[in-house]
This record gives C-alpha cells, sequence and structure tokens, in this order.
C-alpha cells in the first residue's frame, strides 16, 4: 500500500472541475486519507516546488499556484504514486493520452489542473509539507476487499 500527495491547482477550484478531478481518482479504487482547500503562500509555493528553481517556468509557476484556493489531498491504494500520475496524464495536455484529467480538461503545460507526487521520497515530502500526522486519516472501507486482493 502506498500513499501520494495530489494538489487540485487554481484552474481547477476556479473552473468548478474539483468535484470531477477527485471522481476520477475515486472511481480508480485509491482511497483518500486526508483532504483540505488551501491558498498557499509565495514562501509556501516556493518550497513546494523547490526543485524547479532559477527554471524558465518558475516565477510563472509561483504565480499560477499562488493565484488562488487549492484542493490538497492524500490518496492511498496500490501503487498509488504512479496510479495517480497515470490518472492525471503527461505534463503538456498536448501530449497527455485522451482519457486522462489533463488531455481531458486543460490545453497549456501553465494550466494543467492537477500535481501528483513524482516517487516515494518526493511524496513522502510533500505529504510531510502539506498535512499534519492527525490530518492523515486511518480507516477501512467496505468495498477494499473488491479493490485490493
Ligand atoms: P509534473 O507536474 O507533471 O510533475 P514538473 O516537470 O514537475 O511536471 O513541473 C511542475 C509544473 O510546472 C507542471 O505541472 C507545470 O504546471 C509547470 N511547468 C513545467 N514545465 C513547464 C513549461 O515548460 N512551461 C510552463 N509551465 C511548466
Ligand atoms: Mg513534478
Amino acid at each position: 500500500m502506498e500513499r501520494t500527495f495530489v494538489m487540485l491547482k487554481p484552474d481547477a477550484v476556479q473552473r468548478g472541475l474539483v468535484g470531477e478531478i477527485i471522481n476520477r481518482f475515486e472511481r480508480r479504487g485509491l482511497k483518500i486519507v486526508a483532504l483540505k482547500m488551501v491558498h498557499v503562500s509565495t514562501e509556501f509555493a516556493h518550497r513546494h516546488y523547490a526543485v524547479h528553481v532559477g527554471k524558465p517556468f518558475f516565477e510563472g509557476l509561483i504565480k499560477y499556484i499562488t493565484g488562488g484556493p487549492v484542493v490538497a489531498l492524500v490518496l492511498e491504494g496500490t501503487n498509488a504514486i504512479e496510479v495517480a500520475r497515470a490518472t492525471m496524464g503527461a505534463t503538456n495536455p498536448a501530449k497527455a493520452a485522451p482519457g486522462t484529467i489533463r488531455a481531458d480538461f486543460s490545453l497549456e503545460m501553465g494550466r494543467n489542473l492537477v500535481h501528483g507526487s513524482d516517487g516515494p521520497e518526493t511524496a513522502a515530502a510533500e505529504i510531510g509539507l502539506w498535512f499534519k500526522p492527525e490530518e492523515l486519516i486511518d480507516y477501512g472501507r467496505a468495498v477494499d476487499g473488491w479493490i485490493f486482493e
């Protein structure tokens, strides 16, 4: 069982796509173990996107992500990190496979709706950055036996 950090970016909130996007992760079988809305500061956005400091798109990315509230969540399930990213689609919506969130609802990299951790270390770091331990809820679902073998 694995956990990943997912963020619905400000465009997802503004465009009324929060339910649609969360629905896709839920239908996949991923379990929501944490969920909140946050309007992040520039300082916090720099910490979240620290790996991209200095890149040409960095300042635009910070403006984008601090431009309105986001919805942050932790998802749990088999191969959650890989599965969440596959459900999102490629970073560039033009290259994303049809049926993915980014392909179905977006056009540009700088407005690609959703973030997902890219590996186990990043997932642990991002979950720790965005959530206090007590905000992660351990619970079972009656249907778990029909999703997890
Ligand atoms: P990811 O979100 O698919 O992991 P990253 O390479 O980690 O992609 O980039 C973080 C975010 O920065 C992307 O989701 C996208 O919003 C933005 N971004 C990345 N590359 C570009 C670019 O070349 N132009 C504009 N925005 C970009
Ligand atoms: Mg990334």
